[in-house]
């Protein structure tokens, strides 16, 4: 009798969706793929965009996302979750409720704020919901320099300044913080995991002109690689 394959893990997205692919959940499903993983999506917003801009966006019905969750939940053994763009406080609570009710591996939070080219993709009631009842829920959360300073209020100016940041974040519930450094002069990352471990990441700019969607795919990267059962790389 021929052996059964092993079961690809499955990851969750909720998100966004980019149209042009750069970002969302068409950047989502295909890191997934190539990170081993089989990739399914609940859409929280619609966007209007190209590589160059967010021109505008729609929240999905609350309802629809929540049932689109439990749907998937029912249906699925769901092994990851990363989260991106969320667009309202409304749906921070729908996604807040799906994750206080099941129990579902690793929860990877990608705080989309403001897109690349200044666009604003959470409303105010929504960072302040992120803060006070999302965060408890996060294993890794993966803020750029702006998204960090806008969650926490502070500037990140000298090294010192990420790590009371990345410390100030922990202090509101959330385990590992990684902030992406495509803003710093040498591009490193810095990780400060839940036991207190420090470090920096050495990163390299790589040169395009069409640069969205940098921290949807990291954070999804993410999500797929805590997963012990996840298949080797798949090229695309
Ligand atoms: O890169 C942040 C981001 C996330 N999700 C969606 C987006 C963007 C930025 O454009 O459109 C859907």
């Amino acid at each position: 009798m021929a052996e059964k394959s092993p079961k690809i893990p499955v990851v969750l997205t909720i998100a966004g969706f980019d149209p042009s692919a750069g970002a969302g959940i068409t950047a989502d499903l295909k890191t997934f793929r190539a990170h081993g993983c089989f990739g399914i999506a609940c859409i929280t917003a619609l966007t209007v965009q190209n590589t160059q801009a967010v021109t505008k966006y729609q929240s999905i019905e609350p309802n629809f996302v929540t049932e689109t969750l439990h749907s998937l939940v029912y249906d699925f053994q769901i092994s990851a979750v990363k989260i991106g763009m969320l667009g309202s406080g409304e749906i921070v609570e729908r996604i807040f409720e799906f994750l206080s009710q099941n129990q579902i591996g690793p929860v990877v939070l990608d705080p989309v704020l403001v897109s690349s080219s200044g666009k604003k993709l959470l409303d105010e009631p929504g960072i302040t919901k992120m803060k006070q009842i999302l965060l408890p829920l996060v294993s890794v959360i993966t803020p750029n320099t702006l998204e960090i300073e806008l969650l926490t209020g502070a500037k990140l100016a000298s090294d010192e300044d990420w790590s009371i940041a990345a410390k100030e974040l922990q202090g509101m519930g959330v385990k590992n913080v990684v902030i992406t450094g495509g803003h710093r002069a040498d591009n490193s990352d810095f990780v400060l995991l839940a036991d207190g471990t420090k470090a920096w990441v050495a990163g390299e700019r790589i040169g395009s002109t069409s640069t969205h969607g940098t921290g949807c795919v990291f954070s999804s990267a993410v999500a797929c690689n805590m997963l012990e059962n996840k298949r080797g790389p798949m090229n695309l």
